[in-house]
């Protein structure tokens, strides 16, 4: 038995837009064939991943009549049910439509900004339909290059006016659908508002329902923007509020790469599933592990599927890694919590007497400043943990 072939209890996921990616970039034409979502799923599930998400008209093309959405939705349901696949994200294309071209939400225009509206609600509503948990927001093209066009003021506060309605809307609607937002600095706008998951954690406790928004941290864009990817999720873990994850990799100062899971910077990478599955204690995360990466434009269709099963297996290879490097005795010893509990007591749940007798504490600051902390050692015994060496 293969230790590392992905199981269902991996939750493991990918969009339809992911390994359906046909390769196109700016600079040059498709190198693989359109896949059909059916064939997604059926080679999805072949690799062992257990979740597709898309965005609305990664299935039905956009400008369907409604009965071409019937029948296609249909056929997907049949092959998700062939194949005992489910779908744990939907989301909405609100960027690629040249209407678009100056934001969905944030637009200066009331019409793109109704329409946007519909159009997410009639996606949530075929995500719903497909038994979809989450809804993710990504506003890709909520930003602006000629930044004079509009006070960025105005774009948050329309940005939360459309997030309330979306709210309400299924709350309305008693869907049991949570939102995820994802933040990303730059591409395919000069700027995006709101460009880190810091940013959208703060945006969120501004919403009418903040308890249905949650985020959807991408290691891509947290590269891109110079973060640690690792703290950016554990912000949203200690909040409560990291309701789904795009996992890839990326290299800082690129362009926006996309590329497999732990190809690119695996130090993050393994800092990051250890987060993700707690093997350092607290509490693991236990929502859909999403890939939201494509393969390499040289691939070809079977290229495409070994990206697949390479994504799923080196976060398979750094959960046990991690678990390893969590249960050796000399990491533990070198990262073992020091106690004072004198000193904790006067250091916390603040009274007037504490405040006083901290003042003229006297601390050994000399002897404290001088001690070594064996982070040389830890670090190295990472990086050998890593390496499979023990
Ligand atoms: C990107 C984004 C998208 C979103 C997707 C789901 O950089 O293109 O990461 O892939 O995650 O649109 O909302
Ligand atoms: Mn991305
Ligand atoms: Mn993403």
């Amino acid at each position: 038995m293969d230790p590392y072939a992905p199981t269902a209890q991996d939750r493991f996921s990918f969009g339809l837009w992911t390994v359906g990616n046909p390769g196109r970039d700016p600079f040059g034409e498709p190198v693989r064939a359109v896949v059909s979502p059916e064939r997604i799923v059926q080679k999805l599930s072949e690799c062992g991943a257990s979740g597709v998400n898309l965005h609305d008209d990664d299935l039905v093309p956009y400008g369907s009549s409604a009965k071409t959405r019937d029948t296609i939705v249909a056929s997907f349901k049949a092959a998700l049910e062939d194949h005992g696949m489910v779908v744990p994200m939907a989301t909405t294309n609100l960027f690629s439509h040249p209407v678009f071209k100056d934001g969905a939400f944030t637009s200066n225009d009331p019409r793109v900004r109704a329409f946007a509206l519909g159009k997410t609600m009639r996606a949530i509503d075929l995500g719903v339909e497909l038994g979809a948990k989450i809804y993710v927001f990504w506003g890709g093209r909520e930003g602006s290059e000629a930044d004079a066009c509009r006070d960025p003021r105005t774009a948050i506060a329309r940005m939360r006016e459309a997030l309330d309605y979306l709210c309400e809307y299924v709350r309305d609607q008693k869907y049991a659908l949570r939102f995820a937002l994802e933040a990303k600095p730059n591409e395919p706008r000069g700027d995006i508002y709101m460009p880190t998951t810091g940013h959208m954690l703060h945006f969120i406790s501004t919403l009418a329902h903040s308890e249905m928004v949650g985020v959807n941290p991408e290691v891509a864009h947290e590269t891109m923007s110079g973060l640690s990817m690792a703290h950016a999720v554990a912000q949203a873990m200690e909040a409560g509020k990291l309701f789904h994850i795009d996992l890839n990799a990326q290299r800082i100062g690129r362009y926006d790469q996309d590329f497999r899971f732990g190809s690119e910077d695996l130090r993050q990478a393994f800092l990051v599933v250890r987060l993700l599955e707690g093997t350092a204690g607290g509490e693991a995360y236990t929502g859909p592990l999403h890939f939201d990466s494509h393969a390499y434009r040289t691939e070809d269709d079977e290229g495409v599927w070994d990206f697949a099963r390479g994504s799923m297996r080196t976060y398979k290879i750094l959960h046990e890694r991690a678990r390893a490097f969590d249960s050796d005795p000399r990491v533990l010893a070198l990262i073992a919590e020091r106690r004072d509990a004198r000193l904790e007591a006067l250091s916390s749940n603040y009274t007037r007497a504490k405040s006083e007798a901290l003042k003229v504490e006297s601390i050994d600051v000399g002897a404290v400043a001088k001690a070594g902390l064996g982070y040389e050692r830890l670090d190295q015994l990472m990086v050998e943990h890593m390496l499979g060496v023990h």
